[in-house]
């Protein structure tokens, strides 16, 4: 849907790095684009009567006591169009979830993410594609992945809410203790991201962030875990935060298969 209407609002501060992150970014744009339409006209209204109909010199003010029917209709049509609008956003926004929230397309891989206060573990499936087997690869803040492969995730706490959050691939979802919840992403620009817990979980919530890293391929990929059984990993969650926040303005076109500091940080590892 962002093909028709991409105003860089969320863009120009983080990429969209997922296959749904568009779709998301369109639904921030309409709304945008909808009541910020109506906030002008009506401040632009509430100024005009305010200027118009000023205090002057020997002119006593109406009262107005808005019980007539030609007075009503000044709040009756417009909440008729807020619903009006509001239809039209909610048939968009039904089309968006029904897609990111409650499909779940065929997947390449799976990998699992636990919260805990305050820090994120994460199972990859090793080269069995299988979770809870002998060859899995257990990380800290470290998640890693492969570009256009579809993931499915299974999410887990050990004790209190947590909510799994990757800004540029525009997914939010909670973790609740005692249960294991599944859903999917699709990566769609290889490098390091941001991927962080979005729910207050005590006092080091805001300690508790890590790094997912999109490998463009395979190839890369497979080193990384080498390299962890190996016990030689550089651990790219350290190596994005000794890079500090991402500069800004920061934009990303649709058309460049890797950002410029995506690359950066690929070619730092
Ligand atoms: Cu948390």
């Amino acid at each position: 849907m962002n093909e028709y209407l991409d105003l860089g609002l969320i863009t120009s501060f983080v990429p969209a790095a997922s296959s749904f992150a568009g779709d998301i970014d369109f639904l921030f744009d309409l709304i945008t684009i909808i009541v910020g339409f109506w906030f002008v006209i009506t401040l632009a209204t509430l100024f005009y009567f305010m200027i118009r109909f000023r205090r002057r010199e020997g002119v006593k003010a109406l009262y107005i006591s808005g019980e007539k029917h030609s007075e009503k209709v000044w709040t009756h049509y417009p909440h008729y169009g807020v619903i009006a609008f509001d239809v039209f956003l909610i048939g968009f926004v039904i089309v968006v979830w029904v897609n990111v929230k409650q499909t779940l397309p065929a997947n390449e891989d799976t990998i699992r993410a636990i919260g805990q206060q305050w820090s994120w573990s994460f199972v990859h499936t090793g080269a069995d594609g299988k979770l809870d087997t002998e060859d899995d690869v257990n990380t800290v803040n470290d998640l890693h992945v492969i570009k256009d492969n579809t993931y499915h995730f299974e999410l887990q706490s050990r004790d209190v809410l947590h909510n799994f959050a990757i800004p540029a691939f525009r997914l939010r979802q909670d973790t609740i203790p005692g249960r294991t919840i599944r859903g999917w992403f699709k990566p769609t620009i290889s490098g390091t991201f941001d991927l962080q817990c979005a729910e207050i979980c005590g006092r080091g919530h805001s300690m508790m962030f890590a790094a997912i890293t999109v490998h463009p391929d395979r190839k890369s990929y497979d080193e990384t875990m080498d390299a962890i059984r190996a016990g030689t990993y550089e651990s790219h969650f350290e190596k994005k935060r000794q890079l500090g926040p991402v500069p800004l303005p920061f934009t990303v076109s649709k058309s460049e298969a890797d950002s410029p500091y995506a690359i950066e940080l690929a070619q730092s590892f």
